[in-house]
């Protein structure tokens, strides 16, 4: 069985990071390992949320690891809270990444122009670096805009998208997809840059008029766990995609939905059957 290790927080009421990661990825049969980084009572939409920083267990984990001779398919990474983690981390790839395995970087910031509370344009800046050593990273455009030190823009094109693209693989990252995109009326969607093929690949579903926290932690959970079962980086893109968009559409068809995550959990069954095909 094929192994993840994800690298991020555990909020305990949230519906994101870790505790959307560990389920989707193991339904997809993939074993997933975790490092918690911090556990909040709840994501930080919330008001009055509690915060323990495991700050300083990852490297003794990653020493254990080392010890006892562990290794992983793919390394990913969601939302990290701290400068100190960012280095941390960057060290946990020198130490895990081997020629066969894939680094993804999911630089979990912000969205719709803002910051999530508690983060800076320093952090971005050194979020930048650590997405230099990613084989991978799935930026939203706030959080590409952040990284790239420019302006964030609610209207743009597809050149845009393009050009925000390879100015990312510039700071290091080989592939780069940017999730949210919205240029095409109606239609929402993700685009991919390849930067050792130089080639771009779109993917768009109809839009659904609804956001919700985490769905770019569906998002990367998923694009994780389909690439390491050996899809086709275009056909992980479209599982990741439609199943994010399911995901959606159970929340906001369901009147007693909770506001702060998307109902993943009763959509599994079509992740399931769609990488069973
Ligand atoms: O969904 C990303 C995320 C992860 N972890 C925490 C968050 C958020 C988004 O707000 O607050 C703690």
């Amino acid at each position: 069985m094929k192994r993840i290790v994800t690298i991020q927080d555990i909020s305990c009421i949230g519906k994101c990071s870790l505790t959307v990661a560990l389920p989707i990825i193991s339904a997809m049969g993939v074993e997933t390992a975790v490092v918690p980084t911090a556990v909040l009572s709840t994501h930080t939409a919330f008001k009055g949320f509690t915060f323990r920083d495991l700050t300083s267990d990852i490297q003794p984990i990653a020493d254990h690891w080392k010890q006892e001779k562990l290794g992983f398919d793919a390394i990913y990474t969601g939302y990290l809270g701290s400068f100190e983690q960012l280095e941390l981390v960057s060290k946990f790839f020198d130490d895990f990444k081997t020629a066969e395995n894939m680094i993804i970087v999911d630089p979990v910031m912000g969205d719709f122009g803002k910051l999530y509370p508690g983060f800076t344009q320093e952090f971005a800046d050194k979020m930048a670096d650590l997405c230099g050593k990613a084989d991978i990273i799935v930026p939203n455009m706030t959080e590409a805009s952040f990284m790239l030190g420019i302006e964030y823009k609610e209207h743009y094109d597809e050149e845009y998208v393009k050009e925000l693209l390879k100015k990312l693989c510039e700071k290091g990252a080989k592939k780069a997809v940017l999730t949210g995109i919205n240029y095409v009326k109606g239609k929402i969607g993700v685009m991919y840059y390849d930067s050792q093929a130089d080639s771009y690949f779109t993917y768009f579903q109809d839009k659904v008029n609804a956001s919700y926290h985490g769905t770019g932690d569906v998002f990367a959970s998923t694009l994780t766990g389909a690439l390491v079962k050996g899809f086709t980086f275009e056909d992980s893109l479209k599982i990741a995609v439609d199943y994010t968009v399911e995901c959606i559409k159970a929340t906001s068809e369901d009147p007693n939905s909770r506001w702060y995550g998307v109902n993943f959990e009763e959509t599994i069954p079509y992740l399931v059957k769609r990488i069973s095909k």
